[in-house]
């Protein structure tokens, strides 16, 4: 990876200009991999930078929606290909923000690019039905309505394609947008908005503030012209965003936590298992809301399963994911690496044996933690039961597929799960009684095609989908027609 000249200063956008806060007042985005560099300043912005932005994308509601939604998509189509002409500069500058090494940064910046263009190809589609009336004089018909102004919160783990795939499809169905990133990728967010404004989209129609979540993000959702909210991000903040916009009546949509299991069964191709439970849990430093965390394995399979991860794990390369060598990068922020720090030695007091890893290197300055796997771990523990969001693998063994499916319901989230398994009966069994919005036959945790509707069960979400045909549903409102 080259190095490039990297602009210093990013600013909000506001009514198609590139503006400081109000109150002049700035923060750093630093690297993970090396705290003592700074990667960018973004603007701390103030109550009155978000007014002007909710206001800028009002105003500009009443033309936008108006337009030919082909013509709304066309716009988006013209943002992927510069987003595709800048892949390396942003993937190289979420590198360096959170950590995330340089090829998965790729292919996620590339991941932006074909939401992009899937949503541009959305503007084309049926929108309504024509529905048989019992007036033989009536026509009756459904058509679907923009929200109007949407407020975007988004965390810092995929700072390139989830607020892709929240604004694409806000902005082809008519749709203006006032985007929050989280500050951890404000950066990399900021040059997201510059593919958008590249692209020409006309001026209040998407509109960028940075800052902090109980400034910014909860004025958002606390703004009275602000009409649907969509958050990724923890379970806390996102509780905390549902009822307030429930209080107001806003439209809103939570995607949260995870706590994924996957279930290695004894008939399972244990390589093809091995492998998965790797990539699904400890890429992206295990900083994905459908990483693997609990791999619940039964106890025919569980020392061959046990003594092939552990052979893997051990040679896992943790490194500043700019270079070949790093297969795995640091956590994502200070915050992060005593988070995960915490729930490690918590592992080990609750009676959990830790076989590999959960080191630190304290000498290297960065927030490196290796891969962590541990054996012996039971139901009860809180590294069973609370989201991680780091590199960390707890195996847990049980007697047969009834209490592994068991097992992996006993928590409070829904989000994704694996099974692994040669039978056809095993197979369709799980897909049944898991409950989880994504759910994986002889394939990782994590993983999911943009095309294909996106979510979780239970305290994951608010069961809403996203992504795919079904984020019409969250952008728009149904309209119920009929004429005589
Ligand atoms: P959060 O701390 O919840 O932050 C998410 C966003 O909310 C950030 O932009 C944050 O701003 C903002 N925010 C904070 N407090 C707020 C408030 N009171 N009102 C409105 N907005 C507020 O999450 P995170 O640490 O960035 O991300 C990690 C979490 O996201 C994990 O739990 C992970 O599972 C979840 N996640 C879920 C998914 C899906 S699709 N289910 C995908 C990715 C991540 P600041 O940056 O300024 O704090």
């Amino acid at each position: 990876m080259g190095v490039t000249v990297q602009k210093q200063e990013y600013l909000n956008l506001i009514k198609g200009k590139w503006m400081p806060a109000a109150s002049g007042d700035q923060r750093s985005s630093i690297n993970p991999a090396a705290p003592e560099e700074v990667v960018g300043y973004y603007q701390y912005s103030t109550e009155e930078d978000l007014n002007k932005a909710v206001e800028a994308a009002q105003e500009a509601s009443t033309e936008w929606r108006k337009k030919a939604a082909p013509e709304r998509g066309s716009y988006l189509y013209k943002a992927a290909n510069i987003l595709e002409s800048n892949v390396e500069e942003i993937a190289e500058t979420m590198t360096r923000e959170m950590g995330k090494t340089f090829p998965e940064a790729k292919g996620e910046t590339m991941r932006g690019a074909a939401i992009l263009k899937y949503y541009a190809g959305e503007g084309m589609r049926k929108t309504g039905d024509v529905i048989p009336s019992t007036d033989q004089e009536a026509l009756m018909f459904t058509k679907r309505d923009p929200l109007g102004v949407v407020g975007v919160i988004t965390p810092w783990n995929f700072p390139v394609a989830i607020p892709v795939w929240k604004m694409a499809p806000a902005l082809v169905y008519g749709n203006t947008v006032v985007f929050k990133p989280a500050q951890e990728a404000a950066v990399t967010a900021a040059k997201i908005v510059e593919c958008l404004a590249q692209a020409g989209l006309p001026e209040g129609v998407i509109n960028f503030v940075t800052g902090s979540g109980s400034t910014i993000g909860q004025g958002l959702v606390d703004h009275s012209k602000v009409n649907g909210i969509t958050f990724t991000g923890s379970e806390q903040v996102g509780r905390d965003i549902g009822q307030r916009a429930l209080a107001r009546g806003a439209k809103y949509q939570l995607e949260m936590g995870g706590k994924n299991p996957v279930i290695v069964a004894d008939d399972a191709d244990i390589d093809l298992a091995v492998d998965a439970v790797i990539s699904g849990g400890l890429k992206s430093t295990g900083q994905k809301c459908t990483a693997t965390s609990r791999v619940i394995v039964q106890r025919g399979v569980y020392e061959e399963f046990s003594q092939k991860l552990l052979q893997k794990v051990k040679g896992i390369k943790v490194g500043d994911g700019q270079h070949e060598n790093s297969w795995m990068g640091p956590c994502a922020s200070e915050n992060q690496f005593h988070s995960v720090s915490g729930y490690i030695e918590k592992g080990k007091e609750e009676g959990a044996t830790l076989l590999t890893g959960g080191e630190t290197f304290p000498e290297k300055k960065g927030y490196y933690i290796t891969p962590a796997v541990f054996d012996d771990v039971t139901r009860d523990m809180t590294i069973a039961r609370e989201e991680i969001f780091g590199p960390v693998l707890a195996l847990m063994k049980v007697d047969t597929l009834e209490e592994a499916f068991e097992t992996a319901n006993d928590v409070e989230y829904g989000l994704s799960a694996s099974l692994f398994t040669t039978n056809i009966q095993k197979s369709l069994a799980f897909i049944d009684e898991i409950e989880a919005g994504l759910v994986r036959v002889n394939a990782e945790s994590a993983g999911v095609e943009l095309q294909a509707p996106f979510g979780g069960m239970k305290r994951s979400s608010s069961h809403s989908r996203e992504q795919g045909e079904a984020a019409i549903e969250f952008f728009t409102s149904i309209k119920t027609v009929l004429v005589k």
